[in-house]
């Protein structure tokens, strides 16, 4: 790498919690209302994490686990539907602020911010969830704190795939290797590996199993003064929390 410009951050599991206080009772609301009977527990949840995307999601649990459903005729609408009361709910409760950022991740994007670093969001929730995030925890309008944000159906094949990563290098006119992404999943680093993106993975319940051996760096938070960071693979420079600084060194190292 010459020399770090952006830094690049997937959302759910990785800037907050988001997958069971957030995204799991927000499609639950959703199936309560619409008076399907469903209810995603949180061991079930981490089996339909293996697919992103909402609305593929609830298409996935229905191949998998509901097989007995009677589909609608009009199953494509049924399922958008369903998925947008479901964002619905996902904004309040980020409106009220039941879901926090992680350790670390507010020092580390408000440094980066006043370095003039570069940064993106690169995830595949829906964008209103993205703004509800951020304006619930970094203030309202920080969201334009970010250059880009990759986000949703903006491309049609979902992480794994790499086409969003892509994309928004695109958009920002940047190389792969001038960038590091920030990742918490299988399917988020294969995403972020996918595009040849050096990426730095904090774990969480749904994922510390995961393989994350295209990670440069492994933890369990970003880590703070009063919280250090345990590292879980790669050189970390003896550091304890994600400084701007760190990050620049991890990825030009
Ligand atoms: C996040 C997801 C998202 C959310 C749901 O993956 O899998 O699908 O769970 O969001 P990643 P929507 O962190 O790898 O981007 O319901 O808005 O699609
Ligand atoms: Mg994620």
């Amino acid at each position: 790498m010459a020399k770090l410009q952006a830094l690049l951050f997937d959302v759910d599991g990785t800037l907050a919690d988001t997958e069971k206080d957030g995204h799991r009772v927000a499609f639950n609301l959703a199936f309560d209302e619409a008076g399907l009977g469903w209810n995603w527990d949180e061991n079930l949840y981490g089996e339909l994490l293996a697919v992103t995307g909402g609305k593929e999601r609830i298409k996935y649990y229905l191949e998998k686990f509901n097989t007995d459903f009677e589909k609608p005729a009009d199953f494509e609408g049924f399922v958008k539907g369903l998925h947008a009361s479901k964002t619905k709910y996902y904004v309040q409760l980020m409106e009220q602020g039941k879901v926090p950022l992680r350790t670390g991740v507010e020092a580390l994007i408000k440094e980066a911010k006043a370095a003039g670093m570069r940064m993106a969001v690169v995830t595949t929730t829906t964008p209103e969830n993205v703004t509800a995030l951020l304006d619930s925890t970094l203030g309202k309008g920080s969201e334009s704190w970010f250059e880009v944000i990759a986000a949703g159906d903006i491309v049609p094949a979902k992480k794994p795939a790499a086409d969003i990563y892509e994309w928004a290098l695109a958009q920002m006119n940047l190389k792969a290797e001038d960038t590091i992404a920030f990742e918490d999943s299988r399917n988020g680093i294969l995403s972020s590996s996918g595009a040849n993106i050096k990426t730095i993975v904090t774990i969480n319940d749904y994922t510390q199993a995961d393989d994350f051996s295209a990670a440069v760096v492994v933890l369990d938070h970003m880590g703070s003064e009063a919280e250090p960071f345990t590292v879980l693979a790669g050189d970390t420079f003896g550091e304890t929390s994600l400084t701007l600084s760190l990050v620049t060194k991890i990825a030009e190292a």
